[in-house]
């Protein structure tokens, strides 16, 4: 039998996918099960509420959203839930991504978003959090966050 999903990975645009990739392969290499949609907060907007209003019915523990532009998926999806949301903001044609790491981060008091960086890092790091996240009540996960960490020391040094 699958394995429930414990994140929702959501994007604005299939065209996203290629930087959420990043996301994916760090999921994958820490057993992570989850779950990937397309949902944008502006063009499906009412599917994209309901998804947030019951993703911690679903068992998700944390959601990751990505998109670009005016980018308030991430926003709107911690408007309906009270699971951790994490928002990466993706690289515009146009203006680079400033503006969607500026809807992404920029939230009101009261209802955060956890932003990272723009593009493909932002997605990896979405990814790592999400892990750190996860990892307050998993020992194991824990441990192998410890070894990743290590491996990226050694790496450097290697150099
Ligand atoms: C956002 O608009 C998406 O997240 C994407 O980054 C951006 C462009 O989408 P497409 O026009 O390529 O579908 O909603």
């Amino acid at each position: 039998m699958a394995k429930k999903p414990q994140v929702a990975i959501l994007i604005g645009s299939s065209s996203d996918l290629d930087v959420i990739k990043e996301t994916e392969n760090i999921l994958n290499e820490f057993g992570i099960s989850y779950v990937l949609k397309v949902l944008s907060a502006h063009r499906t907007a009412d599917e994209t509420i309901k998804f947030a209003k019951n993703a911690d019915k679903l068992g998700i523990k944390v959601i990751i959203a990505g998109a670009g532009g005016s980018a308030h998926l991430a926003g709107t999806i911690a408007a309906h839930t009270t699971l951790p949301v994490i928002g990466v903001p993706m690289e515009t044609q146009h203006l680079k991504g400033i503006d969607s790491l500026f809807s992404t981060v920029q939230m009101p008091s009261g209802v955060p978003v956890g932003c990272m960086s723009i593009g493909k890092a932002g997605a990896k790091n979405a990814a790592i959090f999400c892990v750190q996240i996860l990892s307050a009540s998993d020992k194991k996960l824990k441990e192998k966050l410890k070894v990743y960490k290590d491996n990226l020391k050694k790496a450097v040094l290697k150099k």
